[in-house]
C-alpha cells in the first residue's frame, strides 16, 4: 500500500491533487486543516493499493497507469479479497471523520439518506468534502458531477455502431429493441439495422428479428469475425446499427470480445454497459473492470422497477466514470425505457419515483 500526504489551499484543491496522482481508487485516511506562514491549508493523507485499482477507461485508452504505480499482469484473487477487507477497515476508521456537524442540516440529511441507499463510502466522502467547502451548496450539482446523464438519442450519440453489452439476463436485448424503436419513431427515415452478435446461441435473436420485421428495421446476424466483416462492408447503407452482444463467458473482457468480432479498432463504436441495480458491490467492481475499454461510453440501468434501493447507480458511475444514457423500468416493450436525464435520476434515488411515473405526473 502506498500512502502519501497532499496539501492544498482548501479540501477541494487537496482532493484534486489526490485524484490526479492516485486516481479514484485512493482511500482518504485523514484530512486536517494546518496553519503555516502563508495561512491555513488543508492536508489530506491518502492511500492506494497499486494492484487492486480498477483501471478507468482513461487509463486503458492511453495504455498508462495514471497512479504512476505499475500494475502486474495478474491480481491474485486472495490478495484482491484481502485488500477489500483492508479497505473496509480503513473506511470504518475514516468514517467517524465525516464530521456531519461541519455540514448544514439540509446537507446532513441528504448524506444520511444516501448512506441508507447503500451509496458507498468513497462516494459519500467525495460528496462530503465538496459540501463541506460551502455550507450553502446544494447536493444535486455535486451528485451530477459523480453521475452525469447523457440521454441516448442519435442527436447526441453520433456514433454509427452501438454495442449493447452486459451480464447475462440484465435486459440487453430488450433495451436495444426499445431504443432502436424509439429512434425509428423519432426519425422514420433513418436507416436502422439491428444485429444479433450472439453466434446463433440465444433466443434473443428471434426476438430481435421479430421486432425488426414488425418495425421495418433491417436485421443481420453477425456473431463471428467473418460475419461482422461482411456486415461492416454493407454498413454504409445504414445510419445506425444496434449490436446485441451476448453476456461474456468466463473471464473474457469486453475488449477481447470486441477484438474477436473486429470492432476494436477504427470503427465508430459506442458500447453501452447494461446493468440491473441489484448486484453485490464486489460484482460491480468486477464488472467495471471486465467491461472497461475505450469503446465503453455509457451505462444503461434496467429493472429499476424491481429494485428497492438505487445507491448502485452512483457507485457504478464513480467506478466507471461513465454517464448514464438510459433508464429502463418495466418488462414490456412500450413506455418502459427513457433517455436518462438528471432530474429523473434524482427522483429515482431520493423519492423512488420511476421515470414513467414521473412522466405521468408531469403530464
Ligand atoms: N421488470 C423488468 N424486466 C425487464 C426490464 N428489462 C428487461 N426485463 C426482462 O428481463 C428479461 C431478460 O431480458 P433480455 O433483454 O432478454 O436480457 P438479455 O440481457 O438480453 O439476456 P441474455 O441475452 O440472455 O443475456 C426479459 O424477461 C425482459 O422482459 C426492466 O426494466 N424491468
Ligand atoms: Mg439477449
Amino acid at each position: 500500500m502506498h500512502v502519501k500526504t497532499f496539501k492544498g489551499i482548501d479540501a477541494q484543491a487537496a482532493l484534486a491533487k489526490v485524484k490526479a496522482e492516485l486516481g479514484d481508487e485512493a482511500i482518504i485516511l485523514n484530512t486536517k486543516t494546518v496553519r503555516n506562514a502563508a495561512g491555513k491549508c488543508c492536508e489530506i493523507t491518502a492511500a492506494i493499493d497499486p494492484r487492486s485499482a480498477v483501471p478507468t477507461p482513461r487509463q486503458q485508452a492511453d495504455g498508462r497507469e495514471a497512479t504512476g504505480f505499475p500494475l502486474p499482469d495478474e491480481t491474485p484473487a486472495d490478495w484482491a479479497c484481502e485488500w477489500r477487507q483492508i479497505k473496509d477497515q480503513l473506511m470504518a476508521l475514516v468514517k467517524p471523520q465525516l464530521n456531519m456537524d461541519e455540514l448544514s442540516p439540509r446537507q446532513r440529511v441528504a448524506i444520511k439518506y444516501l448512506e441508507r441507499e447503500e451509496v458507498d463510502t468513497q462516494v459519500l466522502l467525495r460528496v462530503f468534502l465538496d459540501l463541506k467547502a460551502d455550507p450553502e451548496r446544494p447536493i444535486l450539482p455535486v451528485l451530477e458531477g459523480v453521475a452525469p446523464c447523457y440521454g441516448f438519442e442519435s442527436k447526441k450519440w453520433q456514433q454509427k455502431f452501438h454495442v449493447f453489452a452486459g451480464p447475462h439476463g440484465v435486459g440487453k436485448t430488450l433495451s436495444l429493441i426499445r431504443l432502436a424503436l424509439r429512434e425509428k419513431h423519432a426519425r422514420p427515415k433513418s436507416r436502422i439495422c439491428v444485429v444479433a452478435a450472439d453466434q446463433g446461441q440465444g433466443k434473443g435473436r428471434l426476438v430481435l428479428r421479430h421486432y425488426a420485421d414488425l418495425a421495418g428495421l433491417a436485421f443481420r446476424e453477425a456473431g463471428s469475425l467473418e460475419e461482422m466483416q461482411e456486415f461492416l462492408k454493407e454498413s454504409e447503407t445504414f445510419d445506425m446499427a444496434f449490436i446485441d452482444l451476448p453476456g461474456l463467458c468466463g473471464q473474457t473482457t469486453l475488449a477481447e470480445r470486441l477484438d474477436a468480432i473486429g470492432l476494436a479498432n477504427g470503427f465508430d463504436v459506442a458500447a453501452h454497459l447494461v446493468l440491473a441495480p441489484y448486484f453485490a458491490p464486489s460484482q460491480y467492481a468486477q464488472i467495471a473492470s471486465r467491461y472497461a475499454c475505450p469503446q465503453l461510453k455509457s451505462l444503461i440501468w434496467t429493472k429499476l422497477d424491481e429494485a428497492c434501493s438505487f445507491g448502485a447507480l452512483l457507485n457504478m458511475a464513480r467506478l466507471t466514470e461513465l454517464p448514464v444514457s438510459a433508464l429502463s423500468f418495466g418488462p414490456g416493450l412500450k413506455n418502459s425505457i427513457v433517455p436518462a436525464q438528471s432530474d429523473m435520476l434524482w427522483r429515482l434515488i431520493f423519492k423512488h419515483t420511476l421515470p414513467g411515473n414521473h412522466a405521468e405526473q408531469a403530464a
